[in-house]
Formats: structure tokens, sequence, C-alpha cells
């Protein structure tokens, strides 16, 4: 992955044609791309670096929290961020690292979408010797040169502490036979499948437990709320238990709820993942029952490693951030602002 001088010097002529190239034509950026700041001339000190960084949408309040992150470290270290919202969309992200390959920014970072799609793209940017920084969610690939580092969280353990709660939580439900509903998130996304093989492997086997129907929600508040709504109307009071893959349906889901005069956290035990404020206070109001945390503040350990990256350091291959679960037997007097 080395450079030589002279391919530093061809690399600053080429990314000074293509600047001009991108201020001139500025559709060269598809709509709602926000490049936080052009990369500044030369310092003494050498160029800022520049990271592109494909995000993949705001559908929810980790994903703002996700973004913000980015941003702040990025201001904090200097670095020249260039970033592009995929808007849920794959082939946006696509089309965005296409064009930081083609820009020649120092790292690529991107969250994906989907575990499936990346390798044509991936494999460009490894031909143009771009270091690429996974965040957030994972691929699938047998090919693991495709990328350089992954950080983000373990969404598979977040999926088995989800369960752990709940196998605590049945030792004092009347019920012989508890019946689970899940709102799953994004079809085919790495926390969706994980944060599902994670509950299922451990609540799957055990006879006291049955998952009566699994949804997606795909992450969303509104779909939260329709899935919900919906299966009220076909389980009604069968349902016991709410396993959802993220706050933001779970939010939605407890709307459909309180509006057919149910009562979260007690009529239907909720489980949900991220770590929200918004969650965090309805547990502390016993509307929730447990908050599996998921950080979205990822900005600082994803901008030191493309620091390091480019400086030719060693830096660790995965990444994943500390993570706590909150439950209704904790103390939470003293657990501060989430921030997300
Ligand atoms: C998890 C992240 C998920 C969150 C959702 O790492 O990818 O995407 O759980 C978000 O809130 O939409």
């Amino acid at each position: 992955m080395g450079e030589t001088g002279r391919d530093r010097r061809m690399k600053k002529l080429r990314r000074c044609l293509l600047f001009i190239a991108c201020w001139i034509l500025p559709v060269f950026f598809s709509a709602g791309c926000s490049t936080q700041k052009q990369p500044a001339d030369e310092t003494e000190a050498g160029r800022n670096l520049v990271v592109g960084f494909s995000q993949l949408g705001s559908e929810s309040a980790w994903r703002l929290g996700n973004t913000a992150s980015m941003e702040q470290a990025a201001k904090e270290h200097g670095i020249s961020l260039m970033m592009e919202n995929g808007m849920q969309k794959q082939e946006k992200q696509i089309n965005a690292i296409r064009s930081f390959i083609a820009y020649q920014v120092d790292v690529i970072v991107f969250a994906p979408i989907v575990e499936d799609g990346w390798a044509n793209v991936l494999q460009e940017a490894r031909d143009a010797k771009i270091p690429v920084i996974m965040m957030d969610r994972v691929i699938n690939t047998a090919d693991s040169d495709l990328y350089d580092a992954y950080i983000g969280p373990d969404h598979y353990m977040e999926g088995v502490n989800a369960a752990k709660f709940l196998l605590k939580k049945a030792e004092e439900m009347p019920q012989e036979t508890i019946h689970i509903v899940e709102l799953s998130g994004t079809d085919g996304s790495s926390p969706m499948l994980r944060r599902f093989r994670g509950f299922h492997d451990l609540i799957d086997g055990d006879e006291r437990f049955e998952v009566l129907a699994t949804v997606s929600g795909d992450f969303l508040r509104s779909k939260g709320r329709k899935c919900m709504e919906n299966l009220l109307a076909r389980y009604g009071d069968e349902i016991d238990v709410l396993y959802s893959h993220n706050d933001a349906m779970t939010l939605g889901a407890i709307e459909a709820m309180e509006e057919q005069g149910i009562r979260p956290g007690e009529d239907i035990v909720i489980i949900t993942v991220d770590g929200e404020q918004a969650a965090v206070d309805l547990l502390k109001e016993g509307k929730i029952n447990c908050v599996v945390e998921c950080s979205p503040k990822l900005g600082e350990a994803v901008m030191d490693l493309a620091e390091k990256m480019v400086n030719g350091e060693e830096y660790p291959r995965n990444t994943h951030p500390e993570e706590s679960v909150f439950t209704e037997y904790d103390d939470l007097s003293n657990l501060g602002p989430r921030g997300y």
C-alpha cells in the first residue's frame, strides 16, 4: 500500500485537476452530498487529510448521532470530510465511493446499508490504493482484503444481551408459554441479521417461549408503528413480549399500543436496541423494560484510525466500542445524557 514521492506528486496533480473539474461540474456530486470542507491548500505541516464518507441514510436518531459524531471528530482532527448521504439506497453509496476514488481521497469510510453487493466497488478502491474503513455495519465477503479495518458494534452480542434479559424477566412472568413478536431492522443488513441470530440462538430452544412473528420495520418509527398495529390486530392480547431491533421502531410500536389502551412495559414487556435518549427516558418511566446499548459515537475512533493508516502506523483490524445494557432492575439515576 506504500506510496513513492513520485506517486504523491502525481496524486497531487491529479487531485488539483480533479478539484477544478469537480468545482466546475458541481453536478459531479449528487443531491444529498454535503462536502463539509474543501480540502485546504498546501500547509507547512502538509495538506489536510481528505476522508470520503458514504453514510447510509438518516433513518433514525442513532444514524443522526452517528453522522454528528463523524462530523465533530473530523473537525477536531482538522480532517476534510466529504460526506455523501446514501438516503437508504445502496446504489447511491456505491456511486459516492466511486466519486471518492475519482477524487483520490486519502481514506474511504462507508456504513454499508446491506451486507451484499460491495465487491466490485471495493476492488476499485483497492486498485486505486485507497484504504477503506468499514464503519457501523459489515459486509458479507470471503475476501477480507476488500476493506482494511472495521469499527462498529457487535450486533450479534446485542441480540444475545436482549435474550439474556428476557430469560431473567421470564422468571417473574406468570405465563406458561411466553409469546414474543419481533420487529426486525432493514432486510439484509448486518444489525438485522445478527440481532436476530443472537436473540434466537438463546430463545428458540427454550420451550417456555414461542415467537409468534418477526416482521421488518426497516429501522423506521413509522413502519414500527404500522407493524405493531398489524400484529395487535392479528394476535391481540396473546402478545407478551416485543423484541425490537431499534428504538425508532419501538417508539412507533409504543404509540400503537397506547392508542389501544395497552400499557407498554406492563401488559407487553419491551426489549429494544440502540439506547437513544427517548428510549432510556421511557425505560425510567417503566414503559420499556430493557434497552441494549449500541453506540453511534464512532467518529473519534474512525478519524484516529484514518490518520494512522495514512501515517503508516499500526492499527487494529477490528474495533468494537464498549456497550452496556440498561434494564428495569438497574439504578439509572446516574445515567447521563445520551447525546442521540
Ligand atoms: C446499528 C445501526 C442501526 C441502528 C438503527 O449499528 O446500523 O441502524 O440500530 C440504525 O437505529 O438505523
